[in-house]
């Protein structure tokens, strides 16, 4: 069976790229399995934040590594949060924090929603340091009342294009079938089902 190790400290993040994968025959590990110490991320684009936590990741551990550097992007606050999705409302803020921010944002320029979309960039890097890429992306608005007690981060204020219901009344499933990291996932599952076992 193939083993990748999941770069993220992100359980949310972690459990919808296993949820998929399982169903592939691929055994996913996260890095709390391994002592190793955080990446860094300083990157002002996903891309080279994806990038960095790929490369220190690969380097230390020796296995396949899957990495994913996602965030939101709002038309009516200029992009923002983007590539500061996880630390929009400052160091340590909550999901809850962050749509806060983003909400009080929209209210203060009137608006009760926003056409936006979620990023999401992905690499999977193997021990020879042969890295490949991809993105994923999905389109929708972001509203300001908050509802749905599903998925993680923004899911609560997000509205997928034609649908009605936020991200956080998907399941998972649904969720990871139209989402960003489902998209971006599915081009690589190509090449890392091609690799020799590992
Ligand atoms: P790792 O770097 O350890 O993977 P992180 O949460 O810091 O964890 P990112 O830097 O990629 O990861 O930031 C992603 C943030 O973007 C995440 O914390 C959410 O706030 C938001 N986000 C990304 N994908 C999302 C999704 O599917 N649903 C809701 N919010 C999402």
């Amino acid at each position: 069976m193939k083993r990748i190790v999941v770069a993220s400290k992100n359980r949310n993040k972690i459990r919808e790229i296993s949820l998929a994968l399982d169903s592939m025959g691929i055994e996913v590990l996260s890095l709390e399995q391994f002592d190793v110490p955080e990446a860094p991320e300083t990157g002002d684009t996903f891309i080279e934040n994806v990038y960095q936590k790929s490369y220190f990741y690969v380097k230390l551990i020796g296995l396949p590594v899957l990495s994913d550097d996602s965030g939101l992007v709002i038309d009516a606050l200029e992009g923002a949060p983007g590539v500061y999705s996880s630390h929009f409302a400052g160091v340590g803020a909550s999901d809850k924090d962050n749509i806060k921010r983003v909400i009080t944002l929209l209210n203060n320029k009137k608006l009760k929603e926003s056409g936006a979309a979620f990023k999401c960039f992905m690499m999977l890097t193997f021990p020879d340091l042969k890295g490949y890429w991809s993105q994923g992306e999905l389109k929708g608005k972001v509203i300001t009342k908050p509802r749905g007690a599903g998925g993680f981060g923004y899911d609560p204020i997000f509205i997928p294009v034609g649908d009605l219901r936020t991200l956080a009344e998907y399941t998972i499933d649904e969720k990871n079938r139209i989402s960003h990291r489902g998209r971006a996932l599915r081009k690589l599952v190509g090449i890392l089902k091609g690799e020799a076992d590992v």
